[in-house]
């Protein structure tokens, strides 16, 4: 059994130093972004990688048909509906209601999404990209919920990841999974092309248990407004709009947001984050206790043996 101190001696180089005092500023990434030596074809397009390197993020569309798309929504639904789920220390709700906001660790708690997360649409493209073998160092259900559903201010997740987790390098991305459609009024995603090669330093200490607070409403771990206009100004703000089925690929250091949803249409979206396994995540650079393991796989690093999405797995649950 590895004691805590000898966890703590794990600890690597902070390269990307944050939240400790320091002034904010922007710092030029010392990561590559694509690991992979050259597009694999049956994977991902020449020209798509090289944007994705350039721009930090893609939007792929119709990677999943209509009986996938129908058999994760249900999933959606029933893990919405079910209030042992609802009562769980995975499930954040919104601030302004008792609807879950977000519920993580579904690679574990569901069947579906187990089966989705060893897609080789997704893992095999993400261990392409990283080059290495990955395991899932975060998953979620973003529901966004219709009439109240509450913005994610703009943040960098590596910042988060790095500073609260551990996570040494740049060397992980998110891929999400588009349920309802996302589009410009119901809150998509937005995103600064070309902020993933800028680490933005965040002042501030990290306050103990953040992420009691943070995963409902963040205030540490943010871009100053200086830094941000800085950003926008290089990078401009892309939304990320996309049918049910469609996946964004963006990499753990996109600063990206989202606004407030107050039209009857959820944007709900399913969230795997890969990270190499080379990348695995060390003692948290801020010195605080590690995050839950339904944030931050820690205890359960196992690396992903990409497989087809058995659309049929749901049906087992429902039958
Ligand atoms: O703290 C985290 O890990 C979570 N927070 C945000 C706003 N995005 C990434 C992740 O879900
Ligand atoms: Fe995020």
């Amino acid at each position: 059994m590895i004691t805590e101190k000898a966890e703590q001696s794990e600890q690597s180089e902070d390269v990307y130093q944050s939240r400790n005092g320091d002034k904010p500023k922007i710092i030029q990434r010392v990561d590559p972004v694509v690991y992979a030596q050259a597009a694999n074809p049956s994977l991902i397009a020449e020209d798509l990688q090289a944007r994705y390197e350039r721009q930090g993020f893609l939007v792929l569309d119709n990677v999943f048909n209509k009986r996938e798309v129908d058999s994760f929504r249900q999933e959606l639904n029933r893990l919405n509906d079910d209030k042992e789920i609802k009562a769980s220390a995975e499930a954040i709700t919104e601030l302004s209601s008792d609807e879950i906001r977000s519920l993580f660790k579904i690679h574990e708690i569901s069947p579906v999404f187990k089966s989705l997360a060893a897609d080789n649409r997704l893992a095999g493209l993400a261990q392409h990209l990283l080059n290495d073998r990955v395991y899932i160092h975060q998953s979620r259900l973003n529901y966004k919920p219709g009439f109240r559903g509450k913005e994610f201010y703009w943040h960098s997740d590596f910042e988060t990841w790095h500073v609260e987790d551990g996570m040494p390098r740049m060397r992980a991305l998110s891929m999400s999974i588009i349920l309802t459609e996302n589009d410009q009024r119901n809150g998509a995603l937005m995103l600064i092309p070309g902020s993933h090669k800028k680490f933005v330093v965040c002042e501030e200490e990290t306050p103990e248990n953040h992420y009691s607070v943070s995963l409902k409403k963040q205030e540490y771990g943010i871009p100053s407004d200086e830094c941000l206009a800085s950003l926008v100004a290089d990078g401009g703000i892309v939304s990320a709009i996309g049918k049910p089925g469609s996946v964004l690929i963006f990499d753990s250091n996109m600063m990206h947001g989202s606004n407030s949803n107050i039209t009857p249409w959820p944007r709900s979206n399913v969230f795997f984050v890969y990270n190499a396994i080379s990348n695995r995540v060390t003692w948290p650079f801020c010195g605080l206790s590690p995050r839950p393991e339904y944030l931050c796989s820690r205890k359960a690093i196992r690396a992903i043996e990409p497989r087809p999405f058995n659309v049929a797995v749901g049906q087992s649950i429902y039958a």
